[in-house]
């Protein structure tokens, strides 16, 4: 466990690193509330990052998957928000292509974690993964395609949106659903029915943000941004908080 708690002290410390290599070049003004919200997100996934590496080692060893990639999703958002943020200081520009290559790695590793847990307790298999790597896969494409401009933003939306739905029904309706339902473990329970609905109501924000922002217009570049970044919050340290508290309920805090 010592050696562990050592890799992921080392492995922050690093991703923390790259954070400061930046710094002097961004010169936040006290006025750029976007800057700040992302100065704020990405000082909470760091955070996380860390509590989430370390936390792994304190539970039942089934669970230790799941919070290891919980802290893989926010190491890897803290970089991009590292970058976001200097794109957005320096330029007030929106940083469309580093959000969506972070929605690209960070979003199927959350979508990992329901096969993870349903695995955690023997119940997974893997055409859960799959179907819900397609439509993650889907979403995102669609959706790029349609904030970057390569094709028109309502198409984009359409089949984003078809994406999404595919996700919702293999969690409700679909095969995982019904793994979790049949599961029998109370843990695995709560922890899945709080994580599908984030996945509904906590990415729904999402859609919401490119309706308002492309589609019918309303909000602008400044408050989409805030919204996307209170989103992450939600749905990346939300989310591995909800695991986090299942792995504990169902294991026990390991005593050292
Ligand atoms: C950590 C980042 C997360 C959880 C990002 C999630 C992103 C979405 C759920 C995006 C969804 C979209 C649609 C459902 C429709 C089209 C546009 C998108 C890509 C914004």
């Amino acid at each position: 466990m010592k050696k562990l708690k050592l890799f992921a002290l080392t492995a922050v410390a690093l991703i923390g690193a790259s954070g400061v290599a930046n710094a002097e070049t961004a010169m936040l003004a006290s006025d750029d509330f976007v800057g700040i919200s992302f100065w704020l997100v990405s000082m909470v996934m760091l955070a996380s990052t860390a509590f989430f590496f370390l936390e792994a080692g304190n539970v039942a060893a089934g669970w230790r998957t799941s919070i290891i990639v919980s802290g893989l999703v926010t190491g890897i958002a803290f970089v991009h928000y590292v970058y976001m943020r200097d794109v957005w200081v320096i330029t007030g520009e929106s940083p469309t292509v580093y959000r969506y290559i972070d929605w690209l790695i960070t979003v199927p590793l959350l979508m990992i974690e329901f096969y993870l847990v349903l695995a955690a307790v023997g119940k997974a298999n893997s055409g859960i993964f799959w179907r819900l790597l397609i439509g993650t896969v889907v979403m995102l494409v669609g959706g790029y395609l349609g904030e970057a401009g390569y094709i028109n933003a309502t198409l984009g939306f359409v089949i984003g949106m078809a994406g999404w739905f595919y996700i919702l029904y293999e969690v409700f309706s679909g095969e995982a659903g019904k793994a979790a339902a049949k599961s029998g473990n109370k843990a695995l329970v709560t922890a899945f029915g709080a994580m599908r609905m984030i996945v509904t109501v906590g990415w729904a924000i999402y859609p919401l943000g490119y309706v308002f922002g492309y589609l019918t217009g309303g909000v602008d570049a400044d408050s989409l941004n805030v919204i996307y970044n209170i989103a992450d919050l939600l749905n990346k340290t939300a989310f591995g908080l909800i695991i986090w508290a299942a792995a504990i309920q169902s294991g026990g805090r390991k005593a050292k």
